[in-house]
């Protein structure tokens, strides 16, 4: 679709043709539901955490963002992140040199992620924006960690330290005051996967589930209280603190406790992963994947919010494995899911591949537009 390169009078009449409504108003929650102007607001669709990242030009982001939206899904999550030492050409939103960050509010900066959330809005999708991530890739944790405590310091303190929780905050306020009336985008995330680990194993050994809870509440707070338009939630993995289950995932010993999260008020809703395999849970993963389903969509009763399954994948009989997931949702009335993650050809070639990744010409996407069908419809 031609989208860019129209007026934008004959862009709004082409969008209402197709049934694409731009934002106007701000996705809220009501009880377990989203809902947009009163009404329930189905939340489904992908994860595409590379669209801000690899100096898309403005076309290429519409043709990722019209690939996913061709499946009548509603939102999509992306890094709203990329910590650097050193500018690159693509894209980055923070630089850092020796200890001092500067957000990048140029055209490679946060004048890129105008344009992915002008793409979004043109394809009639809600944003999910995480602000850091857990694991290195893309800077994350870690950097704010090495610059402000000292290189090789523990993971978890980025959680306690002063001065990485005052740069953390001035990230977040820096990123998410230019968007505070820009209703494309649905939620802010305060990270993607927290854990007292990260990707160097490098721990105080002192964090535990009260030390990410702790920090989970502070930083809603935080961002509540500059920004009251957009819902806010963690971005976690949704593991469960039962020290004496078998299950790891159920354990609690990566610092997440679900539960306790759940009921943080700053939070407008839970998210939760699901990857059983690289979980260890590979003697039945579909199996493990239902319960786990089924298990969040309790907490969502008992807390009586949202909960979404916003990341999920396995990377072999993906079609057979799908079918029982979706079925589940729709049955345990887990209220909205997106999948890991969306894949497109652009002109420059395939988008990036994990093992996880849905092109647009496979059965595991025509899969994707059936099971956001029979959401919305369950929603009604
Ligand atoms: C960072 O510190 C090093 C060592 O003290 C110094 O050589 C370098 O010039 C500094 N870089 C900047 C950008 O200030
Ligand atoms: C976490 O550790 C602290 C002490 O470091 C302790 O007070 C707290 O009870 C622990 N929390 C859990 C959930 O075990
Ligand atoms: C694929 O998954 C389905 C659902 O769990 C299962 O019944 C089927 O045996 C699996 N097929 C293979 C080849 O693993
Ligand atoms: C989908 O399209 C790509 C790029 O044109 C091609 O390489 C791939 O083989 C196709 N896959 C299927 C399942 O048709
Ligand atoms: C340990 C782990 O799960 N690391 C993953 C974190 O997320 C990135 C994508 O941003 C993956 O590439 C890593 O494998």
């Amino acid at each position: 679709m031609k989208l860019l390169s129209i007026s934008i009078a004959s862009g709004a009449a082409l969008l209402a043709s197709l049934g694409v409504q731009a934002a106007t108003s701000f996705v809220k929650t009501s009880g377990q539901r989203f809902t947009l102007n009163g009404s329930p607001f189905t939340v489904v669709g992908a994860n595409s955490y590379w669209v801000g990242l690899m100096g898309l030009t403005t076309a290429q982001m519409n043709q990722a963002f019209a690939d996913i939206a061709r499946t009548g899904a509603t939102a999509v999550r992306t890094w709203g992140f990329n910590d650097v030492t050193a500018p690159i050409s693509t894209a980055y939103y923070q630089l850092w040199t020796n200890g001092t960050a500067t957000v990048n509010t140029g055209p490679t900066g946060l004048g890129n992620f105008d344009n992915v959330v002008a793409a979004a809005k043109a394809n009639g999708l809600r944003l999910i924006v995480t602000l850091t991530n857990n694991w290195s890739d893309y800077g994350g944790m870690d950097v704010y960690v090495n610059q402000l405590i000292g290189q090789g310091s523990p993971h978890d303190y980025f959680y306690t330290n002063a001065a990485t929780q005052a740069a953390y905050k001035n990230y977040v306020k820096t990123f998410i005051s230019r968007y505070i009336n820009e209703p494309t985008i649905m939620a802010w995330e305060l990270a993607n996967e927290p854990r007292c680990a990260g990707s160097t194993g490098v721990t105080s050994g002192s964090c535990n589930t009260t030390t990410i809870t702790a920090w989970a509440s502070t930083m809603s707070a935080y961002i509540k209280s500059i920004d009251s338009n957009h819902l806010v939630a963690i971005g976690d993995e949704g593991f469960f603190n039962e020290p004496s289950s078998p299950l790891y995932p159920y354990q609690g010993t990566e610092g997440i406790d679900f539960n306790a999260n759940m009921g943080i008020s700053t939070l407008d809703f839970g998210t939760a992963h699901l990857y059983p395999v690289s979980w260890g849970q590979t003697a039945d993963p579909t199996g493990f994947g239902v319960q786990w389903i089924q298990d969040h969509a309790t907490s969502q009763k008992t807390y009586n919010k949202p909960v979404l399954l916003e990341e999920f994948g396995v990377t072999s009989n993906q079609t057979g494995t799908y079918a029982q997931w979706y079925s589940t949702i729709l049955s345990s009335g887990l209220t909205g899911d997106l999948i890991w993650q969306a894949g497109s050809y652009l002109s420059t070639g395939a988008t990036p591949n994990d093992g996880y990744t849905i092109y647009p010409n496979t059965t595991v996407y025509a899969m994707e537009a059936l099971h956001v069908a029979a959401l919305k419809a369950r929603n009604v």
